[in-house]
């Protein structure tokens, strides 16, 4: 079969199979030479991807940030020199010497594809259905993008390979069941239906129809051979015009064209060997030495690279010709920057509170911060897991967006934790949106293999979590984080915020929405906390991580550092001591990422020498080295139990008394008993 790539050159000698070929030996020999790597999964996928990228894919490769182009998301994760080999072929950031390098210190071409590493990895994947999950939110980003915009804008597609890994995780079924439920007609799955995994054929595991589940769940779904071209071609040309999301089977062979390999679990994550690999380009007709690509097959990529470049001038012009509020309200979004108005809402907010200083929830504070700011961020698209009364996570401007509509801003991602921290990824990754999502904070665990990756990724995504410790009282321990604030911390580049009263919720928000390379988690409570804080025009205090709440007057014998709901305990204890003329300075350190950050000067003015208490109600986890030798912490030991709040904080021992008491205890062991 010939193909027609472009007309300037004659490349009609060039045929799928050479195209494919290329793909297919650029990932068998630089698995060889690196001796590390999963051949299976390119070379059975690499007649569908070549279909996919030489007749459908919609890039110019010589600029892969183009805001109009189609986002492809290997989902299987594990094929990544399928990525490395399209990129490299295509004329993106991938050079031949990165793929001879793969999987070696330094390269561009990591084990698994890495955003932000490799220009034009759209996400970073590895952790199977991740990218499948995050693709939904890349689908949702575009809906919702073409009906602010318009298709002269925004009007792509979204194509996904996923393999029988990214099907059989939990997460699929909530992204696929979300982008049913959503129309998400824009986005199309290519799964690698190899019926094999690592421990062998998949029906050791699972006996899951797939056409069928993605059916029920809304979506329109066919099988295809996947090593025939054109009837992948047929149905990625049909399935692209459906109103609904696609499911295309591609029934493909694993490490197609390795003889005593192929339609094994072998070929999955060894490489071949040489005495295979010179068997599959006998099997395969291809006669080039390793690396070698012939000029007519590379030349032929080259312009399958370009061929986008039409359609991107015709998005210049067509963005030059649109009336200047509109391009300036598109250019906006995707800068996703912060505006003036924005900046006076917010001001007026919190001169407001600290002034009145309400006795105030911090989840009801963030309600309060969304139904004044979320209007003045075009680009904010919020959502709760079906927690939006408990979370408070929908302003009073914010409007659902609906199943095939598109137009509002803020999304019921149903009981689908998981399946909503990958879909924020994705809108984030798209670009043109700051994405936020509510649940418990108990619940976290079900998100965290997504914050991870945000975090990994340095993508501005916004985890509002709200009941944040026992002081969400009758619900009991299920519901009652302990371990939660400390298993996020250890996150790398993660910013966990836990503010004590409404005007910090106003900071940490400010903080969140600022850090435009790194994720964050609000951390807020459901019971109503004193505000504490009177500078109605202050600086973000927050931003540097801790700060003095309480420095008394020459000197201090103790301090006090807390977070969230107990802060106020610590102001409390420092009364207590006070009555006993012990000068306890209170530290409020609602983000320790933050407070690592700040110059050693500012953090040893914060904590000085004098021994330390930590007051939170969770486990000591993190706070150990905040503490010292000499140091207390006051918190939990195990898990809460279901009682009202005021009750489970006197049983557990988180109270002033108690504080006060490790505030005696800590100074007698620093002074020796003196
Ligand atoms: C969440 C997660 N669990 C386990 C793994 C380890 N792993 C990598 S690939 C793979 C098998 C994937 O099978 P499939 O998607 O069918 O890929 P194929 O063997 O067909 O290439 C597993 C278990 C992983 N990467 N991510
Ligand atoms: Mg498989």
């Amino acid at each position: 079969m010939n193909i027609s790539v472009h007309a300037e050159a004659d490349l009609t000698a060039v045929t799928h199979r050479d195209l494919a070929n290329a793909v297919r030996f650029l990932a068998v020999d630089a698995i060889e030479k690196s001796q590390s790597g999963h051949p299976g999964m390119p070379m059975g996928m690499a007649d569908v991807a070549t279909v996919l990228f030489s007749r459908f894919m919609k890039f110019d490769a010589a600029h892969p940030t183009w805001p109009n182009r189609d986002r492809f998301v290997l989902s299987a994760g594990h094929g990544s020199m399928l990525l490395y080999a399209l990129l490299h072929l295509t004329g993106g950031g991938v050079s031949l010497d990165d793929i001879r390098s793969f999987r070696q210190w330094g390269s561009k071409t990591p084990g698994h594809p890495e955003y932000g590493h490799t220009a034009g990895v759209e996400t970073t994947t590895g952790p199977l259905g991740q990218g499948i999950a995050t693709a939904v939110g890349m689908a949702l980003a575009e809906r919702l993008a073409n009906a602010r915009h318009g298709d002269d804008l925004v009007d792509h597609y979204t194509y996904v390979i996923a393999g029988d890994g990214c099907l059989m995780e939990g997460i699929s079924q909530e992204a696929i069941s979300l982008a049913g439920h959503l129309q998400l007609n824009r986005l199309v799955v290519l799964f690698d239906d190899n019926g094999i995994s690592i421990d062998g054929p998949t029906s050791l595991a699972t006996s899951d129809d797939h056409l069928k589940r993605f059916a029920a769940s809304g979506w329109s779904v066919r099988r295809v051979d996947g090593h025939d071209p054109e009837a992948i071609a047929q149905a990625i040309a049909e399935e692209r015009e459906t109103a609904r999301p696609s499911l295309i089977a591609c029934r493909t062979i694993i490490g197609y064209g390795a003889p005593a390999r192929q339609g094994t679990e072998k070929v999955h994550g060894a490489p071949l060997g040489a005495e295979q690999a010179a068997a599959a380009r006998q099997e395969l007709g291809w006669q080039q030495p390793p690396f070698a690509i012939p000029q007519a097959i590379a030349d032929a990529w080259r312009m399958i690279g370009q061929r986008g470049r039409s359609a991107r001038h015709a998005w210049l012009d067509r963005c030059a010709q649109i009336d200047a509020a509109k391009r300036e309200r598109f250019e906006q979004e995707q800068a996703t920057s912060l505006s003036s108005n924005y900046e006076r809402a917010l001001a007026s907010l919190r001169e407001q509170l600290a002034t009145e200083r309400p006795k105030l929830a911090t989840r009801q504070a963030s309600q309060l911060l969304l139904d004044s700011v979320a209007s003045t961020i075009p680009s904010l698209i919020g959502g709760s897991a079906d927690l939006t009364h408990s979370n408070l996570t929908q302003s009073k401007t914010q409007h659902a967006v609906r199943p095939g509509q598109f137009t509002g801003d803020y999304v019921h991602y149903g009981i689908r934790e998981h399946g909503m921290a990958a879909a924020m990824n994705g809108l984030a990754l798209h670009g043109g949106f700051i994405p936020y999502g509510g649940t418990f904070l108990a619940f976290s665990d079900y998100s965290r293999p997504a914050i991870r990756l945000a975090a990994l990724m340095r993508i501005r995504v916004i985890h509002v979590m709200t009941h944040d410790s026992i002081g969400l009282g009758e619900d009991g321990p299920t519901h009652q984080p302990v371990e939660h604030l400390t298993a996020l911390r250890v996150i790398p580049n993660l910013l966990v915020f836990r503010p004590a009263d409404a005007v910090e919720t106003l900071e940490a928000w400010d903080c969140a929405l600022r850090a435009n390379h790194r994720p964050s988690v609000l951390c807020l409570s459901r019971q109503a906390l004193p505000t504490f804080r009177s500078d109605a025009r202050g600086k973000n205090r927050v931003a540097r991580g801790a700060y003095l709440v309480v420095t008394p007057e020459g000197g201090r014998d103790v301090t006090l550092i807390a977070t969230g709901s107990e802060l106020a305990i610590a102001l409390d204890a420092a009364r207590l001591l006070g009555a006993e003329h012990i000068r306890a300075a209170v530290v409020s350190a609602p983000c320790f990422a933050l407070f690592d950050e700040q110059p050693a000067d500012y953090r040893a003015r914060v904590l000085e020498s004098a021994p330390r208490v930590g007051v939170e109600a969770a486990v000591v986890g993190d706070w150990a080295r905040w503490l010292g030798a000499d140091g207390e912490f006051v918190g939990m030991t195990g898990f809460g139990a279901s009682a009202p709040a005021p009750v489970l904080y006197r049983e557990f021992n988180i109270t002033a008394e108690a504080v006060a008491a490790a505030a005696k205890r800590a100074i007698a062991r620093a002074t020796g008993g003196k």
